[in-house]
């Protein structure tokens, strides 16, 4: 039982294993940020460089996928706080084109622990729909996460889309995901970057001034 075990079943895709090992890992007293970042996602890192090396394809990269959210099922609760008083709506959704949600849920699950409504708009979605369910949920902030440099600069066309529908100077905007930087951001004019989804929540919470 270590954090080594659950990367290396992780890159297996043994959802199973991944699940049993995560738990115990927890009822020994390991931190879940811990397991998150040194057991998960050091797995999911092996994963994308040996993706990138075409040792491993789309359906061993999916499968790991899904142990990697039996993993985060688990340590959900551990990882948010208990927040009862609601600080804002979020909508949040991975931008048109990408269908890399892990690190959106990892967003989105740390800012519910902070005490936001979340819309969870999914995957592959056009700016016109962040629009239309900012205006339908009077949002606080719209979140778009991008995995690909090839879908990245659809972030852009949200912004554009707010802008051009009046909606811009009431709506926050962040973005992040791998590809995406803060220098990336200001040449978009969105409202904030963060690398990772505890940060996230932070930055979430100071665009609302409840920091
Ligand atoms: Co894809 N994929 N993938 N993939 N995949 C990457 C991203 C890639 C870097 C792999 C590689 O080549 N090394 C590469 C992109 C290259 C590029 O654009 N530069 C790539 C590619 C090429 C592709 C396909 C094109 C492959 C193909 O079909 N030939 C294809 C595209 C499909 C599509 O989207 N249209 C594809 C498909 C897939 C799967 C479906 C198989 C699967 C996704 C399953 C799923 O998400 N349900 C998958 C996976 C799993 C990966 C890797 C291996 C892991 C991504 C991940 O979940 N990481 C990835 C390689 C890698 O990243 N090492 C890769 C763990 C997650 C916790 O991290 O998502 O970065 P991440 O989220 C972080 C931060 O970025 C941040 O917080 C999170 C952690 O705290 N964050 C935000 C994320 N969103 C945020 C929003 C915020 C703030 C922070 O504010 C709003």
């Amino acid at each position: 039982m270590s954090l080594e075990a659950v990367s290396e079943a992780l890159q297996k895709g043994k959802a199973k294993d991944v699940k049993a090992l995560v738990q115990e890992l927890i009822d020994g007293g390991t931190p879940a940020k811990e397991v998150l970042e040194r057991g998960l996602m050091a797995g999911m890192d092996v994963v994308g460089r040996r993706f990138k090396a075409n040792e491993i394809y789309v359906p061993e990269v999916l499968i790991a996928a899904r142990a990697m959210t039996a993993g985060i099922e688990i340590l959900k609760p551990l990882l948010v706080d208990e927040a009862v008083e609601s600080k804002g709506t979020v909508v949040i959704g991975t931008v048109k084109g990408d269908l890399h949600d892990i690190g959106k849920n990892l967003v989105k699950m740390m800012m519910e622990g902070k005490g936001f409504a979340i819309v969870d708009l999914g995957t592959d979605v056009p700016a016109e729909r962040f629009l239309t369910a900012a205006q339908e949920h009077n949002a606080d902030i719209v979140c778009c996460s991008a995995l690909l440099t090839t879908t990245m600069t659809e972030m852009k066309n949200v912004v554009a889309t707010l802008e051009e529908a009046g909606v811009r100077a009431r709506v926050k905007i962040m973005v992040g995901g791998a590809p995406i930087t803060q220098e990336y951001c200001d040449s978009i004019g969105a409202d904030a970057y963060s690398a990772d989804a505890a940060s996230a929540a932070e930055t979430a919470l100071s665009l609302v001034g409840a920091a």
